[in-house]
């Protein structure tokens, strides 16, 4: 069954069961819903690069930060579809175009990625793209340009959120996702684990996502990738057992959704990859690089993709595909 009147008890319960009998009953919430062995293969693009107004402490690409990354202003239409081609060739089904902005404007930039959204649509993969904050106007613009998912991610728990964000609120966030339902947008949100923060806030940041009035279809879990120049610089990694706790809950309290096992990989084993497999896990971003941080290439994903016999999932399975009008 699927519900969403779940309580912060109920969430931490299933967060804190043993470990082993927490991946058990995952695994088999996963096998009840889903083809466990379909693992969804995302590529990323950072379309706009650095320079952001927003203070995130995670992020590298906050101008306030001094970080290694270089600022790049919107890419060419035609570079970006020559990038998404590239990322099609090489096995992905879903293509997510990241830009670093704390909100969309409408001007010539929002113009051009009308323009990205429509011919990556065309080329048969879901597009998602991540922009920031966005009206009710903009996403159904989006939307009638060919896109199929909205990345906004919720990070953490509405508690800790001042924390690691002072430049906009955690009801700014829950706004953005209710213009990008509101547009039928797929809706993609999740957040960050290894920032400081207590089990009871990645328990209340999963109490808020199931508690939504529908599921996000995809749920991303990242690791912090800890930037040099950035608040959270010296954060020590995260464990294993605390990814594969993240993902198993998410996967028993919103079983229908993509799970993403997201930033971080590079710094995991292929054991450890399939610890989160077997959690829950199904959709990965794949390619050498994430928006600005490395990420493992994809003859390494092939590898490990043949070692799990796991299968990439293909492009809209179930879904009504994406139209452009
Ligand atoms: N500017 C837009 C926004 O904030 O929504 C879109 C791009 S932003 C880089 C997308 C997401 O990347 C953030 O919400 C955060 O969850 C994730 N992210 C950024 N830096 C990260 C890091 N160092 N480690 C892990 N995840 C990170
Ligand atoms: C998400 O949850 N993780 C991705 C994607 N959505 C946009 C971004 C990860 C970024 C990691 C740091 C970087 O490469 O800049
Ligand atoms: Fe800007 Fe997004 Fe990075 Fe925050 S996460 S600083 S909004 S690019």
């Amino acid at each position: 069954m699927i519900r969403t009147d779940w309580t912060r008890e109920e969430i931490s319960d299933i967060y804190h069961t043993p470990v082993l009998e927490l991946i058990y009953k995952a695994a088999t919430v996963h096998r009840e819903f889903n083809d466990a062995q379909e693992v969804q293969v995302c590529t990323l693009l950072s379309v706009k690069t650095g320079g952001c107004p927003e203070d995130c402490a995670y992020c590298p690409q906050a101008a306030r930060y001094h970080t290694d990354v270089k600022v790049h202003k919107l890419m060419e239409v035609e570079e970006v579809i020559g990038k998404a081609l590239e990322a099609k060739e090489a096995g992905s089904t879903r293509f997510c175009m990241g830009a670093a902005w704390r909100e969309v404007r409408d001007n010539r930039d929002f113009d051009k990625v009308l323009e990205m959204v429509k011919g990556v649509s065309s080329m048969g993969m879901e597009v998602c793209c991540t922009l920031g904050m966005l009206t009710h106007e903009q996403a159904n613009k989006l939307k009638a340009a060919g896109l199929y998912a909205y990345n906004h991610n919720l990070d953490t728990s509405e508690e800790f959120y001042g924390d690691v964000i002072t430049t906009r609120t955690y009801k700014d966030r829950l706004e953005t996702l209710e213009n990008v339902r509101g547009a039928k947008i797929s809706v993609c949100s999740g957040g960050i684990i290894g920032m400081g923060e207590k089990e009871g806030d990645r328990i209340g940041m999963l109490h808020t996502l199931a508690t939504l009035p529908e599921h996000p279809e995809s749920v991303p879990v990242n690791a912090l990738v800890p930037v040099e120049g950035t608040p959270l610089e010296d954060q020590e990694k995260v464990s294993v057992w605390e990814m594969v706790r993240m993902i198993a809950t998410a996967r028993i309290i919103m079983p229908k959704a993509m799970v993403r096992l997201s930033a971080g990989r590079v710094r995991m084993t292929l054991e450890e990859q399939a610890l989160c497999f077997l959690a829950g896990a199904n959709s990965i971003f794949a390619g050498d690089r994430l928006l600005t941080t490395p990420n493992p290439a994809y003859i390494q994903d092939k590898e490990m993709f043949q070692v799990l016999n796991l299968r990439p999932r293909e492009a809209y399975k179930n879904l009504e595909k994406a139209t452009v009008s």
